[in-house]
């Protein structure tokens, strides 16, 4: 029997956000019932009951009793310490603009023609079915439409050669690392000093996410980082969060799919 007086995260495996969303909880010792949401064939975020849920039709979000927190950010703030200033909250909020799912994007069409071909017509029929939507859902018309928007820039950005915004990206990257580097030369063994901080939860995603696209050498090229990353990923919380750090097959087939 499912545990009614745990808080719901609503979140999906191969997500970023929903990862730090699930890390966050796992380093606060947070329990929680996890209700998967399929982001990709099923599109359930875009179901007129998840719309209700969050608008903005994104992962993860936690409801807790009447509490709803629908981003991911609301949750880390729920679990774990934020730094408190200076450079450290800094590099925490770099990390969170950078643009990941560009980034991610960039990274599978260059590597894989069938979904940079794919890809920029699979969000051109999603944009056109947000605008359907619309109209099966007066009351929800205003959310679907701006979700319409959203996929009309993803497709504009998305049908250009991936080859410019990975080099910008990349190096968007590297700063990051650097940056991270001399941090952790100065501190550690932890953003948090000894315990896990909010800063910790983007750094180890961020790496997490670096490897899965392939680009384990920039964290090698930075001594710091390496160990840093030897240190989070062999983390109970690491597993427990499920944080992917490679590709997995099944994900290039629902994306394709
Ligand atoms: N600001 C949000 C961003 C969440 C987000 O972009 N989630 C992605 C998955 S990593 C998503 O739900 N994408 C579905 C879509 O865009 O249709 C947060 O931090 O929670």
């Amino acid at each position: 029997m499912p545990d009614t007086q745990l808080p719901t995260l609503y979140n999906t495996d191969s997500s970023y956000y929903s990862m730090i969303a699930r890390l966050a909880l796992a380093e606060a010792g947070m329990s929680y019932t996890s209700r998967p949401v399929d982001i990709h064939r099923g599109r359930e975020n875009q179901q007129p009951w998840f719309v209700r849920l969050n608008p903005e039709m994104t992962v993860p979000v936690l409801v807790d009793g009447d509490r709803v927190l629908p981003d991911s950010h609301l949750i880390l703030d729920a679990a774990r310490p934020q730094p408190a200033a200076g450079a450290q909250a800094e590099l925490l909020s770099r990390l969170y603009r950078f643009p990941v799912d560009q980034f991610t994007f960039a990274w599978l069409m260059r590597w894989n023609p069938v979904v940079r071909f794919l890809f920029p017509r699979k969000l051109a029929e999603i944009r056109g079915d947000m605008l359907q939507l619309a109209e099966q859902n007066p009351d929800l018309g205003d959310a679907y439409r701006r979700r319409a928007a959203v996929f009309d820039q993803r497709v504009a950005a998305f049908s250009q050669p991936p080859g410019p915004r990975w080099a910008a990206l990349s190096a968007e990257a590297d700063a990051l690392l650097a940056e991270m580097d001399a941090q952790l030369a100065q501190a550690g063994p932890l953003f948090g000093g000894a315990d896990f901080n909010a800063t910790d939860v983007l750094a180890t995603v961020f790496l997490a996410r670096l490897r899965f696209c392939r680009q384990g050498r920039r964290i090698g090229a930075r001594p710091a980082v390496a160990a840093y990353w030897d240190r989070v990923h062999g983390r109970p919380s690491f597993r427990q969060a499920d944080v992917w750090d490679r590709l997995r097959p099944s994900l290039v087939l629902r994306l394709i799919g």
